[in-house]
């Protein structure tokens, strides 16, 4: 046992690892340099990006699969950087941990003019504020330790990303008394719990069509087969939506499909938007998630239960956890009903086989994708016909699906793969990236094969922003041309394939996954105009919108 000191920096390393962190995103930089070093001594290990947005999407991803993550970066140049990322960890609940270095306390009172900042010392902090969930300054050993628990704990209650900002000459500042860590756990009102599904049972029972919706809260928090164990207690269909995308096995018996409303297939459609009583389960409503807000669930008819709380039609039961209620909805007595999801109008992707020298078009290449998901396969899907092209996957099992398809940024796919794989050695990542997402990001494929990690990257060069040509036509939607199948050269590692036809394709794939050894780019060139069924749909609605 170390005889060592706790200090600030060394207090926030044990704890870090005490919540499951094994690795930390970042770009090193002066103002964190001595935080880095104590990070480097501990069994925490530093993964170093190309740039701190990447980093910020790498964590994002990891903290997805882990339960956290983290990144460390330098203060403005970095710090600032990483705004987008946290902004979408915010956004699509990723529990993500930002820790920013700063200028030194003592280094301040000089009053001049420092590198890197810009406007005061507090204006960083702001930023971050609108950003997280929770934020704070570690400049003070007297509250620092109590300040690192409070914003860990909200980090992990809301799965939402938090800032903790660390002065450099705070770093191996010495505790001033002893310190155990404090974790407080909230509780559900009993009585709310006993209201909420005593309500919404009696409207279970009165439905012939209930169908339940599982939103990304029920994987973020680890709810998924608390969910399963309570459909199948009830024989309740259950869809998902595209941000949940998977979080039911989907060849599971009561599984309906991934619901987008008018931009989804039509038969998961109908069948929810034809249900008597919906229960969704921590969803966000958002607008891809519901084609655009064409989704016709009646308030009268829904359940929307999340984790801030239960609205049972438009009953509020604010202190009831989404825990709590699903594990009491589990033990409810309910008839067992006879709902059973829709047979697939003939699946999107129909079984696969290559025809030699024919040219690859948009749904060939989904059903030869859809063909080689096994349960070991995570997809991490680019905003873009990347994502829409992937809605209709049907994967095996639990297959992972990872995506930001609410808040959408480009250039996420790649260095979130890096996140995966390094949270989950024995899983596989394909990642299925546009043209012009790849041109973001793309040099973090560079990091995974640094780190001898292996995914499979399909870049759909369907040359330009095809997804704002569908919305509005124009030369700006061209974009320049690369030969990503030549980036294994400059990067000094992987193999890549340059795919025209379906028999490429197929030689390509069958390489790649015979091969666990080595990353794979594949760049597969696409018609211009070509597209999946799910963009057309959205082209259609959106071109209505704007
Ligand atoms: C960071 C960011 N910038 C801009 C956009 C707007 N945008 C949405 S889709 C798109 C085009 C994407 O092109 P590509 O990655 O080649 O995919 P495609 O639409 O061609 O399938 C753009 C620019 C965005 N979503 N995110
Ligand atoms: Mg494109």
């Amino acid at each position: 046992m170390s005889t060592a000191p706790i200090t600030i920096g060394s207090y926030l390393v044990e704890r870090l690892r005490d919540l499951g962190l094994k690795h930390a995103f970042g770009v090193p930089g002066d103002y964190i340099l001595n935080f880095y070093k104590m990070m480097e001594e501990s069994p925490i290990k530093l993964v170093g990006t190309t740039a701190e947005l990447p980093s910020g999407y790498a964590a994002d991803a990891y903290a997805r699969m882990n339960g956290i993550g983290c990144c460390l970066t330098t203060y403005g140049v970095g710090a600032l950087s990483l705004t987008n990322a946290v902004a979408c960890a915010f956004a699509e609940k990723s529990p993500v941990v930002i820790v920013s270095g700063a200028p030194g306390l003592r280094e301040r009172q000089r009053g001049h003019l420092l590198h890197h900042t810009f406007g005061g010392y507090d204006s960083q902090r702001e930023v971050f504020a609108r950003l997280t969930v929770a934020n704070c300054v570690l400049d003070d050993p007297l509250t620092a330790f109590r300040e690192i628990d409070r914003v860990l704990a909200a980090c992990l209650r809301h799965k939402r990303p938090v800032y903790i900002e660390l002065p450099r000459d705070r770093v191996s500042q010495p505790a001033l008394y002893p310190h155990v860590a404090v974790v407080e756990e909230p509780t559900s009102d009993p009585l709310q719990v006993r209201d909420a599904v005593a309500e919404t049972a009696e409207m279970l029972r009165d439905s012939r069509k209930p169908v339940v919706l599982a939103g990304i809260e029920i994987e973020r928090f680890g709810l998924a087969a608390e969910v399963i164990r309570m459909v199948e207690r009830h024989s309740l269909p259950v869809a998902a939506m595209l941000l949940s995308k998977s979080v039911i096995p989907e060849n599971h018996p009561l599984y309906a499909g991934v619901y987008m409303a008018g931009m989804g297939r039509p038969e998961v459609s109908r069948f929810v938007d034809d249900s008597d009583c919906v229960l969704m389960l921590g969803a966000l409503v958002t607008d891809i998630d519901t084609g655009l807000f064409t989704h016709t669930l009646d308030d009268s008819l829904v359940v929307h239960a999340t984790t801030e709380g239960v609205r049972v039609r438009r009953h509020v039961y604010p202190d009831v956890r989404l825990q709590d209620f699903i594990a009491a909805l589990v033990q409810a007595e309910l008839p067992g009903f006879n709902n059973p999801p829709p047979r697939s109008e003939g699946p999107v992707y129909a079984p696969w086989k290559a025809e030699p020298g024919r040219i690859l078009s948009v749904s060939r290449l989904f059903q030869k994708v859809n063909a080689v998901l096994t349960e070991d396969l995570v997809v991490v899907a680019d905003p873009g016909d990347a994502l829409f092209g992937a809605a209709d996957l049907i994967g095996p099992g639990r297959a992972g699906f990872l995506a930001p398809a609410f808040y959408a940024t480009l250039g996420w796919a790649v260095p979130a793969s890096l996140g995966v794989q390094l949270a989950r050695p024995t899983i596989r990542t394909l990642v299925l990236v546009g043209d012009g997402a790849f041109q973001f990001t793309g040099l973090e494929w560079s990091t995974a094969i640094h780190w001898g990690l292996n995914p499979i990257v399909i870049v759909l060069n369907n040359h330009g922003y095809l997804t704002e040509r569908v919305l509005l036509e124009g030369s700006f939607n061209d974009i320049a041309q690369w030969n990503f199948h030549k980036l294994p050269e400059v990067f000094g590692g992987g193999v890549g394939f340059d795919v025209h036809t379906e028999d490429e394709l197929e030689e390509a794939l069958t390489k790649a996954l015979a091969d666990r050894s080595r990353a794979v780019m594949i760049n597969a060139h696409l018609a211009k105009d070509d597209m999946s069924p799910c963009l057309r749909r959205l082209g259609e609605r959106m071109a209505k919108k704007v």
